[in-house]
């Protein structure tokens, strides 16, 4: 048995879509963020010590790190049919963009909502390292899909739902809009009907707008 603890408007939306193609039954227990400090509710606490979202339980074991849980999931469930096997040559790019969301991609976009909120005290660090940082990181993941819309040997894996969420964060203070790949790619992935079936699953997800 799959619980999916849910977070609103969070990482832990690409696990509903990742179990929804994978066919997997699950269950999600919801939890609301405080509308003010936008934190999660101290019952996720109870859950892990870390009290964030996404937390999986699978079969009694708690698992928390989106990319953890998206990369165990992949392997385990379905036949491997989202993952890329070790000896299969998309092995070590697969890898890669599986880390690159939250290891890389994602820092400069929260810095960015961090240093954001020091208002004008943060306009140096936003303008000198923050800003161009989020480019780098934007302008590598949108060179890499080419023409494409998947990051991994054209095919779809877990990896493009794993970097979904940066496309979601970039759209929301990223400046998405300059990454006609990026762009392109997010909307294929939110045509996917287990994309959708994740949305009625998880509730309101307003970064997917
Ligand atoms: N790198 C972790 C980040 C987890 C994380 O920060 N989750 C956010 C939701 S997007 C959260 O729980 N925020 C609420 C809080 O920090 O109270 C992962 O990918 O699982």
């Amino acid at each position: 048995m799959i619980i999916v603890h849910h977070l609103n408007e969070s990482r832990s939306q690409r696990i509903l879509w990742l179990l929804e193609e994978l066919g997997t039954p699950y269950e999600v227990k919801n939890y609301e963020r405080n509308a003010q400090t936008r934190l999660a509710p101290p019952e996720l606490k109870a859950v892990h010590p870390l009290g964030k979202s996404p937390v999986v339980e699978i079969d009694g074991k708690v698992l928390g790190e989106s990319g953890a849980i998206v990369e165990y999931l992949a392997e385990r469930e379905a036949g491997g049919k989202l993952a890329v096997a070790p000896n299969d040559p998309a092995r070590a790019d697969y890898l890669y963009w599986l880390h690159f969301a939250e290891g890389s991609a994602m820092l400069p976009l929260l810095l960015k909502l961090y240093v954001g909120m020091l208002g004008e005290a943060g306009n140096t660090l936003m303008q000198m390292r923050i800003e161009p940082e989020i480019d780098n990181h934007l302008a590598h993941a949108n060179a890499a899909l080419g023409e494409g819309n998947y990051f991994v040997a054209n095919r779809f894996t877990a990896a493009d739902i794993e970097m979904s969420f940066v496309l979601d964060a970039a759209k929301m203070r990223g400046g998405l809009e300059r990454y006609p790949n990026l762009v392109r790619a997010r909307a294929a992935n939110q045509a996917r009907p287990a994309y959708q079936r994740a949305l009625q699953r998880g509730g309101e997800y307003k970064m997917g707008q």
